[in-house]
């Protein structure tokens, strides 16, 4: 078995790092090999121990220090530099061996995915590997319809990215009352069911729609709950159909018509 590197991203706060640590306790329950890469050079705290850092080569608090940048001029640039480490983080990874590999990744999202740091450093470490995504929204700030499509549309973007396959997840679902559960849960199941829900907003058209509804029925949210435990199995089953499936896998979820 190859090694299968697993990028965690999501939006801050999300849950990416405690997802990270949980995930790699259940395959672990598994007994499937596991280990993980903290990718975030900013984190101060970490709660679990990752076998590669790169807050070795690169440190976000000291970045700040000797260049006097401000927070996000920092993380810029402390992902900018980490280019520079690259063989080294790659042949860290190499040494972990093979099974899964979880990439917990910068809190700063778009610092990461839409700068050509982040692609960069994906593309390079994914050249001899197989990859995917991981997709990580957060369940409780979904007060209405247009709070899912705008993670959805998150969530699809990053897709179209980094051109990986990709499990989506909506974390925290610990945190829901019993009824905003049962409410999600009809909207990631049932596209027309959400299709009603957005249109009753009158903010969208139809034709808006389309897009984030093929993208809903592709690559349906699974729900979980890092605290708690919950959808492991379904998000392993997903992602594993992607270690082993590949190519196959990957053209049979790709979203564009007729490939
Ligand atoms: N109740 C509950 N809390 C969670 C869950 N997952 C994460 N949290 C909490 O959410 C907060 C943020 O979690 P992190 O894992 O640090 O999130 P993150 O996406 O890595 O954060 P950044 O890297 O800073 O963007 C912490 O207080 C976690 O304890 C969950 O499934 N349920
Ligand atoms: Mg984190």
């Amino acid at each position: 078995m190859r090694q299968f590197l697993v990028y965690i991203v999501g939006p801050a706060g999300a849950g990416k790092s405690s997802f990270t640590e949980a995930f790699r306790d259940w395959l672990k329950s598994q007994e499937t090999p596991v280990s993980c890469v903290n990718l975030d050079p900013a984190v101060e705290n970490l709660n679990y121990d990752p076998e590669v850092d790169v807050r070795e080569y690169v440190f976000t608090r000291e970045i700040m220090d000797k260049y006097s940048l401000g927070p996000n001029g920092a993380i810029i640039a402390s992902m900018d530099l980490l280019l520079e480490h690259l063989a080294r983080i790659d042949s860290k990874i190499e040494e972990l061996g093979e099974g899964y590999v979880l990439i917990d990744t910068p809190g700063q999202m778009e610092i990461f995915a839409f700068r050509k740091s982040g692609k960069y450093l994906v593309e390079a470490l994914c050249r001899e590997r197989r990859c995917a995504t991981v997709f990580l929204g957060d369940s409780v700030i979904v007060d209405r319809p247009g709070d899912l499509l705008s993670q959805l549309m998150m969530a699809a973007s990053i897709y179209y990215r980094f051109s990986l396959p990709m499990t989506t997840v909506l974390n925290k679902i610990d945190l829901l009352s019993p009824p905003e559960r049962e409410r999600l849960e009809r909207w990631v199941s049932s596209p027309e069911t959400f299709e009603e829900a957005v249109m009753a907003e009158k903010f969208f058209t139809r034709n808006m729609f389309i897009s984030i509804k093929d993208f809903l029925e592709t690559l349906p949210p699974i729900l979980v709950s890092s605290k708690k435990f919950i959808g492991f199995e379904e998000v392993y089953v997903h992602l594993h159909g992607i270690y082993m499936g590949g190519e196959d896998f990957e053209r049979t979820t790709s979203l564009v018509e007729g490939e």
